[in-house]
């Protein structure tokens, strides 16, 4: 079944220029929580051989379900429907099949730029950490193709790829990650660390974590994995912290194609039953006002607030710059 769909409202692209001329097509998160929701944003680096880029199409791995595309100005959407292998619990209902490619096309990307493409949909549960590939082709002018499409077999390094797909680390879902803590180091990827899950009421907060800062910064980023595991719905009202000024719990998005950064107005729901993650790409918190930039093996001590839960102090891990799932996805410094 073929859909197409041409979004109306035609906005300036935002372009930004790229150096990495090299670089692979990869997804901006790359780790992500089974059963959450999740937001492929799929980078697109550069043309074919210098060719603009006039089509992109993206498989849809099986356990990434009910995918929505995001609609991007310029570009025409067509979906790709079909069963999935499995049959999946969405909201209660059985899901068995859904959108499993999705094609941009006639829109035209020059190839010295940058753009990003994105989809929406839901995680499977996962009961162990799993890769899911994103086969990817870009289209060109001059009937250039580039295939984004090689998935590594067991015991290959995906390194070794000419034209890796991109890929998305899929961590067991919290509850199960806690059963299994000394796999936790594993889950988590090479030489990144998370704190230890911690079990506040029904909910369970896992890879609670930062990133280091650049020297000046007045402001880092907050990542946690927080799972309901209650009847009720909980929300996550703020915090505090002696490394910061405030913590403000904010929301990344992209509207209108610019990327968006705001301070949610109220508090951010943690639904009975659910695993919300704070990552990079989407909800987060926000440290201001830093005493001092975070540097690298730190640990910054956050006080987290819960309506129904309540209060729990956590130790957030500042990791390098340039996380471990980044590198297993970006080849920019090969
Ligand atoms: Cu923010």
């Amino acid at each position: 079944m073929k859909t197409i769909f041409t979004p109306l409202c035609i906005s300036a692209l935002i372009l930004g220029a790229t150096g990495l001329a090299q670089a692979h097509v990869s997804l901006e998160t790359a780790q992500a929580a089974a059963g959450s929701g999740y937001k492929a944003v799929l980078k697109i680096p550069h043309g074919c051989e210098g060719a603009a880029t006039t089509q992109v199409s993206i498989k849809i791995p099986e356990g990434f379900i009910a995918a929505q595309p995001q609609v991007k100005a310029g570009w025409e959407i067509e979906t790709v429907k079909s069963d999935y292998q499995h049959s999946y619990k969405v909201h209660g209902k059985d899901v068995k099949n859904g959108v499993t490619e999705i094609i941009w096309k006639g829109g035209k990307l020059p190839g010295d730029f940058y753009d990003e493409f994105a989809v929406v949909g839901k995680l499977a549960s996962f009961d162990k950490d799993t890769t899911l590939s994103f086969p990817t082709v870009q289209t060109c002018e001059n009937d250039k193709t580039e295939n984004w499409t090689d998935i590594a077999t067991e015991g290959q390094n995906p390194h070794d790829l000419k034209n890796p797909a991109p890929q998305l680390l899929v961590s067991a879902s919290a509850a199960k990650a806690a059963d299994h803590s000394a796999h936790a180091g594993h889950a988590n990827g090479h030489d990144n660390k998370a704190a230890e899950a911690v079990t506040l009421g029904d909910l369970t907060l896992s890879k609670a974590h930062s990133v280091a800062t650049i020297p000046n910064a007045r402001v880092a980023g907050g990542y946690i994995v927080i799972t309901n595991n209650g009847k009720e719905d909980d929300n996550l009202i703020g915090g505090t912290s002696d490394a910061a000024g405030k913590v403000e719990i904010h929301e990344m998005s992209m509207k209108d194609n610019v990327m968006k950064m705001r301070k949610l107005s109220e508090p951010l729901a943690i639904p009975a039953g659910q695993t919300v993650t704070l990552a990079p790409s989407g909800f987060h918190i926000m440290f201001m006002d830093l005493a001092k930039p975070f540097k690298e093996g730190e640990t910054v001590n956050v006080e987290l607030e819960f309506e129904k839960a309540g209060k729990v102090n956590l130790p957030f891990h500042v990791n390098p710059a340039k996380g471990s799932a980044d590198k297993a996805n970006d080849h920019s410094q090969h």
